[in-house]
């Protein structure tokens, strides 16, 4: 039986999102999802956990993450994408995936293996090799019950939408500029 409930702080630098990936051949995707943790000082973990390579080591991974203290699971994967849906198969946490392209099929077979969870199993699944959004989503489930995280969201937000608004203001430029 789980000790951790979503209320219970976290140890400082005890991970509470834990990144994984069929393979090492992700990492190259999944790197967006470190760096947008990293962004907001999210402490994670990382690793390689193959549902089809260590099928046991995978389910051993899924059963105690919730014990260990992680509160949402970030799963890439690529091709026949079997490891985010097998994962939220055995745990309660929220598990964000990340369909991965590989070269054959640009990531569409990734995409429909994680998407397409049957009903009861769900997957929140995001862009084809969108990592950084998957992050961005585990950051937004943590800031439901952390209100430091939520202002580091909005100003994220606002971030965004500054810099939206420095490019329409580039485009509206009148011409004859110092460069002119
Ligand atoms: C999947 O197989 C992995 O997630 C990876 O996207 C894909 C290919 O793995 P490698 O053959 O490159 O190790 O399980």
């Amino acid at each position: 039986m789980s000790t951790t409930t979503p209320q219970d702080p976290a140890a400082p630098g005890q991970p509470i999102v834990a990144i994984v990936m069929g393979s090492s051949s992700d990492l190259s995707v999944m790197e967006g999802a470190v760096e947008i943790l990293d962004q907001f000082a999210v402490a994670h973990e990382v690793r390689v956990v193959s549902a089809h390579r260590t099928p046991d080591a995978m389910l051993a991974f899924g059963h105690q993450a919730a014990d260990r203290g992680i509160k949402v699971i970030i799963a890439g994967a690529g091709g026949a994408a079997h490891l985010p849906g097998m994962l939220a198969a055995v745990t309660p946490l929220p598990v964000v995936g990340v369909p991965v392209a590989l070269s054959n099929l640009d990531g569409l077979d990734s995409l429909l293996s994680i998407v397409q969870m049957p009903r009861g199993v769900p997957v929140a699944t995001v862009a084809v090799n969108g990592a950084r959004n998957a992050a961005l989503l585990a950051v937004r489930i943590l800031a439901v019950n952390d209100a430091a995280l939520s202002t580091a969201m909005v100003g994220y937000q606002q971030d965004l939408a500054r810099q939206a608004e420095a490019q329409n203001e580039q485009l509206h430029a009148p011409p004859g500029g110092p460069e002119d």
